[in-house]
């Protein structure tokens, strides 16, 4: 199968004022537009055509690495546009993950400090992360397009903190981006979808 852009699931005005139109024109339309048309490309003749996405990115990692590059991307953003939502964040999550967030992370504001400091420190581009792994939730970051998958971990939320995420609207400040994303964007409901279809 082929690498396709999704539409965005809202408006692109819709997130303001914590992530601007135009950030999502450029990031989405520009950005994301360019994984997927270099993942084509990329895919041809790689071994792995007819593979699904996660495959695809499990496949290539450490093998073809510009394959792997584009492809973990266009997997990161097909689920980052679903991780925000107009109205999301805070402190209200579903039951199930407030429980196991208070068993595995010690609370939801550990986890908010300790997601934001690894969206902070990860030097240079990259993502931080909250996933499964032997049941259990966990944070951790990665470099460039990497993601928990290659890990053995499955993702239920990710953050982008490359400069094309935040710039226009934070400039430097990505921890100030970090925060509006906790309190302001996730979208809970899509991260609870991902922990059932985990199993
Ligand atoms: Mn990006």
């Amino acid at each position: 199968m082929s690498f396709e852009l999704p539409p965005l699931p809202y408006a692109y005005d819709s997130l303001g004022p914590f992530m601007s139109a135009e950030t999502l024109e450029y990031h989405h339309d520009k950005h994301h537009q360019a994984y997927v048309t270099n993942g084509n490309n990329l895919l041809k003749d790689s071994g792995l055509e007819g593979l699904s996405l996660e495959d695809v990115v499990k496949g290539s990692f450490g093998k073809n690495a510009g394959l792997f590059n584009n492809a973990a991307q266009h997997y990161n953003h097909v689920h980052f546009w679903k991780w925000m939502k107009k109205g999301g964040g805070g402190k209200s999550l579903p039951g199930k993950l407030q429980a196991m967030i208070d068993s595995d992370l010690g609370g939801y504001d550990k986890f908010r400090a300790d997601f934001i400091a690894a969206g902070t420190t990860q030097f240079g581009s990259g993502w931080a992360w909250l996933s499964l792994k032997d049941g259990k939730l966990a944070i951790s970051k990665t470099p460039n397009g990497e993601n928990p998958l290659v890990h053995g971990a499955t993702p239920l939320l990710g953050v982008d903190v490359w400069e094309h995420s935040y710039y226009i609207d934070y400039r430097n400040a990505r921890p100030k981006y970090l925060e509006a994303f906790v309190d302001s964007l996730i979208n809970w409901d899509y991260v609870l979808e991902l922990l059932e279809a985990a199993g």
